[in-house]
């Protein structure tokens, strides 16, 4: 990488990918010579230079911004909001904060400060949206166009869901899922199910689940679900219900429309069906994300980041020659668990020319991301490899 200082070329990214823009929308800018990005008022603390601004409540990472030391920082993670956030006056008494659980022996409501006293562990875990890649279909899937910023690793703490549970009684007999539910203002006169940001996942998921106060060593900001969230780890991040309200142990899947219609998996030009399967369980996934787009010719350290999802990692690999050959990755820093993803880096030396650098990893079980993927109606759960490689030109 000789001869090209790594600020120039990324402010070269910056330029050619077209940071979005919204007018009128209030604060944070850049001023910067690639133009102006416009971050909505309740992310204005976040770092404009790192993230594309899809709409108000969109905002994905940019692909030279994943660094490689495992972690991604609160001010450069991704956005989705279904709905508008909640008024800033949740996070100013943030003990206060109320949750109600059903579906336990005694059920009732708990404070976050009551939470806090009945135990806590930490995780590092992938958050990913399960339409992060969905700009690389052929067949224009509705929704954002992510591609693969949409995702984050981020360690998280809180209460074990299965000591609150112990805390009331136990769960209730004859319950197979985990329903929880965002803590949005909802529109008036409309039917609550059409809006509200409810979501279940099977009752094994207790195992791992947390009510989390904090993300990345400070309390969870409201923009991503303070005071208290539910994650995860290994499901999807549709199912990491923010500003959580209401937390159910029920023997049927939630009714809301998010539940019963959305985020199924389905061929294109079907509608979501309860039958069809939902977005729990995350698949294994990698992507490039150094070198881009040019690079010198030389020697280059290809970096990315790679996870197994549901399952832990075993390893990644990385071509230069679009798939004809391929070489182990160096796994970097220390395994942060199943959950979390891990960068990697691969020392190659690339002619003058044009290459297709891709990176393909297996989990645990040996499942390896797959050459293409399947389109579906809504474009989820993209793990192909080669739609996620980067062509690379050597000058
Ligand atoms: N209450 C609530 N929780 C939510 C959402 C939402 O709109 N409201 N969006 C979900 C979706 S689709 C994703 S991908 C993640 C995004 O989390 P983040 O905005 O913290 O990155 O939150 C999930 N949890
Ligand atoms: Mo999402």
């Amino acid at each position: 990488m000789s001869g090209t200082p790594f600020v120039a070329r990324r402010h070269f990214i910056l330029g050619a990918a077209g940071a979005g823009t919204l007018a009128g929308l209030g604060g944070r800018a850049t001023g910067a010579a690639e133009g102006a990005t416009r971050l909505p008022d309740y992310v204005s603390w976040k770092d404009p230079e790192t993230l594309i601004v899809h709409s108000p409540r969109t905002l994905e990472m940019k692909r030279d911004a994943f660094g490689s030391s495992g972690v991604t920082p609160a001010d450069q993670l991704y956005i989705r909001n279904n709905l508008p956030a909640p008024d800033a006056r949740i996070v100013q008494d943030r003990d206060a904060w109320e949750v109600s659980f059903e579906g336990v022996r005694n059920p009732r409501s708990m404070t976050l400060g009551e939470l806090r006293q009945l135990g806590v562990e930490s995780v590092a875990a992938v958050l990913q949206c399960s339409g992060n890649g969905r700009a690389f279909f052929d067949h224009q899937a509705s929704g954002t166009q992510w591609t693969v910023g949409a995702a984050g690793n981020l360690f998280w703490s809180g209460v074990p869901l299965r000591r609150v549970a112990e805390a009331l009684g136990g769960v209730a007999d004859g319950r197979r899922f985990i329903t929880a539910r965002g803590g949005e203002a909802l529109p008036d006169g409309i039917d609550p199910n059409t809006v509200m940001v409810e979501r279940s996942v099977p009752l094994a998921a207790l195992d791992r689940a947390l009510l989390a106060w904090e993300m990345n060593g400070s309390p969870v900001p409201l923009a991503h679900g303070g005071p208290l969230r539910l994650v995860l780890p290994g499901y999807y991040g549709i199912n990491n219900v923010k500003y959580v309200k209401r937390l159910a142990f029920t023997e049927q899947e939630s009714e809301a429309a998010i539940q019963r219609t959305g985020y199924r998996v389905r061929p294109v030009g079907q509608r979501g069906a309860p039958d069809q399967p939902s977005m729990w369980e995350m698949a294994v996934k990698s992507w490039v994300t150094h070198p881009l787009r040019e690079t010198e010719n030389g020697p280059v350290q290809i970096l990315g980041v790679a996870f197994g999802g549901d399952k832990a990692l075993r390893r990644v690999e990385v071509s230069t020659d679009g798939g004809t050959n391929w070489r182990e990755a160096r796994l970097l820093g220390p395994d942060l668990g199943r959950f979390a993803w891990r960068p990697f880096a691969l020392q190659a030396e690339l002619p003058a020319g044009s290459h297709l650098v891709a990176s393909r990893a297996t989990d645990a079980e040996g499942n390896t991301q797959p050459e293409t993927f399947p389109p579906n109606e809504r474009g989820y759960a993209h793990n192909g490899w080669r739609d996620h490689a980067v062509e690379v030109t050597v000058g």
